[in-house]
């Protein structure tokens, strides 16, 4: 199958040479502005893209994108499509307007040039533009230009073609007319600059996840994406395109069913609304876990740390749902205290904003700041939640029980919670009995190992330097968070163990629930399990435990995963320990072939004596810790539920994926 662009066949992008030594225009004053922008993205380039890592490198084809995008939130464009090129440059194609040609009466060139060369030029030509500022996009499309070897805009405007070449951000042609056209629309080529970027080669998967994310955001856009890299069976590229004419009501349904949760009244409350030059679009639903899963976008970007639309989303639900089950007498009939978070247990949200002026603030500008917004946003998820309740009684009834046992259930855990923690304070030390305590008390340099199963504990207390190493043995499988209402987690002797052993509590200030780890006794907390399918399975468990309870463990860096030896190969006197297969394999070749060699495959921490746990796993000059980060929220947090969750097909296929680490890329 040939591939065609809305403009016809695609050709690829070759650096031809020609093109790049053409004879430099002669450079005026104007010029040298433009070339100052230039050269500051180039010498800091991670203050326009973030990084020059994988991410920053895809950071370039979003930000071609979100140009594109821009004329189809002003009403001209209905389709974009991506092409990842056989040598790693990427095409996107729109059918919009096409940047603007003609002169600029200002800088006397063209504007094309203007648009591609000029820090800043790309929207500013038209203030209703919902333009992307203060966040890491729109920082425009010659941002793009300056950090790429080569670009070639094409664009088709006013019955004719124009092109123009750059390398590195200056231009190396005039922008000249190369032939006639009978339709509008904008074609960018770019090749990243590789003494800029760390790696070169685009991620199909990353690419295709942000389109689809787009289509849901921009419903009725066309989107597609075409690797020409590789082709399958049949010959034909990788292709996929994406449109939801259901917008955020499918984004949402996908959610909940990639995360594979039960969900309790279909179909979703979707909410459009617009007032001022704010358009809101919310779509949301209850599903029967306990957890509260809102995403939000600002401008089709992610708001990370959420900001004014998602506090007018949370106040509108708090608001019409409290109204409804008081003037109903729900709450004093079922003698329960409601609190605001119980009408936010499993309720999936997506809130998307598109407005002209957003001011990003946090700690990575991921949270939307424009006051204005809340109220906005409520008014609108006000009135559509309230006819909703009204035309649906029955689905309002199942969501009223919802929050009713919501709140038995949060009660329960505040007690459950003051008991173990009261319990603390209570007896002496407080540490439980199986804890096999250092003997520093500076947390900095103190460690705790948990471990998986009292005899591997046993071997781990007599391996360890009792100095600075703890071990908490923990008994088999600890309890799935995931499934387990809250006061049972309290219950959990594991869990238990494991919040008097660290020293934090889980506290509340202002209404807030926050973890204290002030008192935190260890600046390392190892997970030590088998190196296994059940022990990583283990370790999933645990993590997820801390996701949920402990995130600012994870956050501040303070959660480790010790990595045993998969096996140790022995000829004579001579022992090597091995991780990986390959490792294996070259110790087997280093000691002279297999002839005489012996090869133990560790199925379990238990197969190891104290003294080879110590040298393997423990000795912080030998050992390997993974330390578990959080990269992506969003991601992390939705392959925890559906790994944790009930639904069995999306886990398997997941673990099926990823066999090699179910245990997440943490
Ligand atoms: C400036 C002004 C106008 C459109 C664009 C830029 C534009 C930029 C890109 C980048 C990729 N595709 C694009 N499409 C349009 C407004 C044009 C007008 O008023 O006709």
């Amino acid at each position: 199958m040939v591939f065609f662009c809305i403009f016809g066949a695609i050709e690829n992008y070759k650096k031809n040479e020609e093109v790049l030594t053409t004879k430099k225009t002669d450079y005026s004053a104007d010029n040298i502005t433009a070339l100052e922008g230039l050269e500051a993205v180039r010498l800091r380039p991670g203050m326009y893209i973030g990084s020059t890592d994988e991410k920053g490198l895809h950071h370039l084809v979003y930000e071609v994108l979100d140009n594109s995008i821009d004329e189809h939130m002003a009403g001209h464009c209905s389709h974009i499509e991506v092409f990842i090129n056989e040598d790693n440059s990427i095409l996107v194609c729109d059918n919009g307007r096409g940047i603007p040609t003609g002169m600029h009466q200002k800088l006397q060139k063209s504007a094309l040039e203007v648009v591609m060369t000029v820090l800043h030029a790309g929207g500013k030509f038209d203030k209703q533009t919902y333009q992307v500022s203060g966040g890491l996009h729109g920082v425009g499309v010659s941002c793009v230009n300056a950090l790429s070897e080569y670009l070639k805009a094409e664009v088709h405007r006013e019955g004719q073609i124009f092109v123009q070449e750059y390398s590195k951000g200056i231009p190396t042609s005039s922008v000249d007319v190369v032939g006639k056209t009978d339709v509008t629309g904008t074609k960018v080529t770019f090749a990243p600059d590789s003494t800029i970027f760390d790696s070169l080669v685009y991620s199909y998967e990353t690419l295709s996840k942000r389109l689809r994310e787009l289509a849901y955001l921009n419903k009725g856009l066309h989107l597609s994406i075409t690797d020409k890299r590789e082709t399958d069976e049949n010959g034909e590229y990788i292709h996929e395109t994406f449109i939801s004419e259901g917008g955020l009501l499918e984004f949402v349904e996908h959610i909940d069913l990639k995360s594979g949760r039960d969900v309790l009244i279909k179909p979703p409350v979707h909410v459009n609304g617009q007032q001022d030059n704010v358009i809101v679009e919310v779509a949301f639903q209850y599903n029967r876990s306990y957890r509260e899963n809102i995403r939000s976008y600002v401008n089709n970007i992610n708001t990370i740390e959420g900001g004014t639309h998602v506090n007018g989303f949370r106040r509108a639900i708090t608001h019409v749902l409290k109204k409804y089950g008081e003037t109903k007498d729900l709450f004093t009939k079922a003698k329960v205290k409601i609190s605001s978070e119980d009408f936010r247990e499993g309720l999936t949200a997506i809130v998307s904003v598109k407005i002209p002026e957003p001011q990003f603030k946090g700690q990575t500008k991921g949270e939307l700041g424009n006051s204005e917004v809340t109220s906005i946003v409520s008014a609108c998820v006000r009135n559509a939640l309230e006819i909703f309740l009204e035309e649906n009684p029955a689905s309002a009834k199942l969501l009223m029980d919802k929050v009713i046992l919501a709140a038995k259930a949060r009660n329960a855990a505040v007690k459950a919670r003051e008991m173990v923690q009261r319990k603390n304070v209570l007896s002496g030390t407080g540490l439980p009995g199986k804890l096999a305590d250092c003997s520093s008390k500076d947390p900095e340099l103190s460690e705790i190992y948990l471990v998986e199963g009292d005899s591997a504990g046993g071997t781990a207390k007599q391996g360890r330097d009792r100095e600075f190493q703890a071990i908490l043995p923990l008994r088999g499988k600890i309890l799935n968070v995931e499934k387990a209402l809250e006061y049972k987690i309290y219950e959990n002797e594991e869990i238990k163990n494991m919040f008097t052993a660290l020293g934090v509590s889980i506290e509340e200030r202002e209404g807030e629930r926050f973890l204290n780890i002030e008192k935190l006794r260890y600046h390392k907390i190892i997970i030590m399990c088998d190196a296994d399918v059940d022990g990583s399975h283990i370790v999933t468990l645990i993590l997820t435990f801390f996701f949920r309870y402990m995130r600012p463990l994870i956050e501040n860096g303070y959660i480790y995963i010790a990595a045993p030896p998969l096996y140790q190969v022995k000829k004579g006197k001579r022992a090597v320990y091995c991780w990986t297969d390959e490792d294996r394999d070259q110790a087997i070749v280093a000691m002279g072939g297999e002839n005489g060699v012996s090869i133990q495959r560790y199925k379990g921490l238990g197969e190891m004596n104290a003294e080879q746990l110590w040298e393997t796993t423990m000795d912080p000059e030998s050992r390997t810790l993974r330390q578990a980060t959080i990269e992506d929220f969003a991601t992390a947090d939705q392959v925890f539920s559906m790994l944790m969750g009930d639904e069995v097909p999306p886990r398997r296929a997941f673990i099926e994926a990823n066999a090699k680490y179910a245990n997440l890329n943490v």
